[in-house]
């Protein structure tokens, strides 16, 4: 005989409480991401066909957490395209489509947008415009109030407009200078319930002086870029010292070996839009 539990409303809005995202967007990477920009700081050209092997996993991962995941098809206009964190910042009240900084990934936010509209309405569709530049990598979402790096993609310009639009939903908003990683969230990355990973210049940055630090051993600092996604952490594998790290926060979590998108800087929260 089957017992059926019935959970209370409480019980009810704590599940969902846990399950802050219901939905992510990502983009299928193209063969012209062997040609996307890097900084060289992880040698070598990306395999194509690992590449698709590896974001296949990424997919299956998220699905794990609990998500609707929307796959856009490959764009082979933009190398970058996979990295669909940079056009769009999503939050639970609006969206915010950006201007990114690189030249070559400007014209992302067109198809992205299409695809954002699909669950925004109009009225909640908001843009970052020229002269401000943004991309999504330097925006750390905790809680209502967001983190801004100040980047060579991010500019003084783009986090006004990024401030004013995010005030009007009654979001906070505050600057952080960065001088040497790509994006903020290359180096930092909040896992909720007050946990932060840091790594290198952040780690003694003012900013972040509230919250229950994990402070990423150096030759492990490319895993400062995990994802909370619904109470489980995805870590990118070959970090152990990370790994066990989240595990003692007490979090579930999976590892997904991203080493073809880290040779051209990106990581797990780059490739996917999570609200
Ligand atoms: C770029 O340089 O724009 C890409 N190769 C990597 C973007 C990584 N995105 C991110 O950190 N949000």
């Amino acid at each position: 005989m089957h017992v059926r539990l019935k959970i209370t409303k409480t019980e009810e809005k704590a599940v969902e409480a846990m399950k802050k995202f219901s939905n992510v967007i990502v983009r299928r990477p193209c063969r012209a991401m062997v040609e996307g920009i890097t900084s060289g700081l992880y040698p070598g050209k990306p395999d194509y066909e690992l590449a698709l092997k590896q974001h296949d996993a990424y997919i299956e991962a998220l699905k794990a957490c609990g998500v609707q995941v929307m796959v856009l098809p490959a764009d082979e206009a933009f190398p970058d395209s996979c990295f669909v964190e940079d056009p769009a910042v999503l939050t639970a009240k609006c969206a915010i489509i950006t201007n990114p900084g690189a030249p070559s990934r400007t014209k992302e936010t067109v198809s992205i947008e299409e695809a954002v509209r699909t669950f925004y309405p109009e009225e909640r569709m908001e843009h970052i415009v020229t002269p401000g530049t943004l991309e999504g990598g330097d925006v750390m979402m905790c809680g209502d109030h967001f983190f801004v790096g100040r980047s060579e993609r991010t500019n003084e310009e783009g986090i006004r407009q990024f401030a004013a639009i995010l005030e009007r939903y009654g979001y906070t908003c505050s600057e952080v200078k960065l001088e040497e990683v790509l994006h903020l969230k290359t180096g930092v990355n909040y896992l909720e319930n007050n946990h932060m990973l840091v790594s290198g210049e952040f780690i003694e940055k003012e900013d972040f002086k509230t919250y229950d630090k994990y402070v990423i051993p150096e030759e492990e600092a490319y895993a400062a870029n995990c994802i909370w996604v619904n109470d489980t952490v995805i870590v990118p594998e070959g970090y152990p010292a990370v790994l066990n790290a989240v595990k003692t926060m007490g979090y579930r979590t999976i590892t997904v070996d991203t080493s073809e998108f880290r040779k051209l800087d990106g990581g797990l929260s780059c490739l996917s839009l999570r609200f």
